[in-house]
């Protein structure tokens, strides 16, 4: 509800912060270091948090860029963001027992992936260069996949075969942005085939809601999440877009500049999908110490999704109870 002029509000967006594969990989790598004890490599950044990825190290959790680092025949569990099946090679030429922490709602889009290049389809994957989701996605059919990053890139990319072309997205962006990329796409391909199911996740989409729920009414919109997390990343840019005079990412409270605060009555809150909520509560603390009321809590729906952990753990942890 918006403020009377004159008085200072906080409203913090629902849904926020964890969703259920990032639940799941932060689990998981928990999870087997309590069963195989440390240390337990993982390959990347389990999800793309500082804080998760501290709290992980200090219980044991070895973060690796390449599996060469990783000592033959250890553990290691691959990220929330995916690998290509290039990487699934390395890990049985190394003889690395794996623990496939990927969200299935990536794999989705990995096998979306394998079956337009079954097809002998051209792929127009939307995404940013670099990203170890974007890596592993492409992985799955290099040479039919084409990387589409900006409007800008729909308006150049080319294809072989106008006819035979589809789409796919990374899970995390915009979806505004990403709706924009096709309607051009299409201007250009008619013919363009839509991916069977949105690549672009509930959470993704249920938090860039949330937040321009709270954007238009807000001076500030502090979003918490690392600043290598694209979808943290997203919701500043959909904020500001969806009217807040001023965004700014954070990654916990101690990086609140007190000028941002100056003359400002109402602010907006919101954290990324790989964010603890305990890191948010840092950011309201932080604004009652300044003056700020208690926070209210604006939500646009509920989530319940909750996913199984990788059955290879499943099974190991089964083992374990029966004492095996
Ligand atoms: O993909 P993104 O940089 O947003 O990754 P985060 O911050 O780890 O969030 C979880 C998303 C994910 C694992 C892939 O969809
Ligand atoms: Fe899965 Fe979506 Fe979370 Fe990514 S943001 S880990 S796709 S639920």
């Amino acid at each position: 509800m918006p403020a009377r002029p004159g008085e200072k509000q906080v409203v913090v967006a629902a849904p926020r912060g964890y969703c259920a594969g990032v639940d799941r990989a932060v689990i998981t790598v928990e999870k087997a270091l309590d069963r195989y004890g440390p240390p337990v490599y993982v390959r990347k950044q389990i999800v793309h948090n500082k804080h998760v990825v501290e709290t992980l190290a200090e219980r044991g959790a070895i973060f690796v860029e390449e599996l060469d680092e990783v000592p033959e025949g250890a553990t290691v569990v691959f990220s929330a963001h995916g690998v290509s099946p290039m990487v699934r090679d390395q890990a049985t030429d190394r003889r690395l027992k794996t623990i496939d922490a990927t969200c299935p709602l990536v794999t989705k889009v990995h096998h979306e992936a394998r079956r337009f290049a079954k097809e002998d389809r051209e792929i127009l994957l939307i995404g940013h260069a670099g990203h170890e989701e974007v890596e592993g996605t492409s992985g799955e059919a290099p040479e039919h996949i084409t990387l589409v990053q900006s409007p800008a890139d729909a308006d150049t990319v080319e294809v072989k075969d106008p006819t035979r072309v589809s789409w796919l997205s990374q899970t995390t962006l915009s979806v505004d942005e990403t709706m924009q990329i096709v309607r051009r796409l299409r201007e250009r391909f008619p013919l363009l085939q839509d991916p069977p199911s949105d690549d672009i996740c509930y959470a993704t989409s249920n938090r860039q809601s949330a937040v321009k729920q709270i954007a238009a009414h807000s001076d500030l919109v502090i979003v918490v999440g690392s600043a290598n997390s694209s979808n943290s990343v997203r919701l500043v840019e959909v904020a500001l877009d969806a009217g807040a005079k001023a965004s700014y990412r954070v990654d916990n409270a101690s990086e609140i500049d007190d000028g941002w605060l100056e003359g400002v009555e109402h602010v907006g809150i919101t954290s990324g999908a790989s964010v603890p909520d305990d890191l948010v509560q840092g950011v309201l603390d932080h604004l009652v110490d300044r003056g700020f009321p208690v926070a209210t809590e604006e939500r646009l729906t509920e989530e319940n999704l909750v996913f199984a952990l990788p059955p290879e753990l499943r099974k190991d942890l089964r083992r374990n109870a029966s004492g095996d």
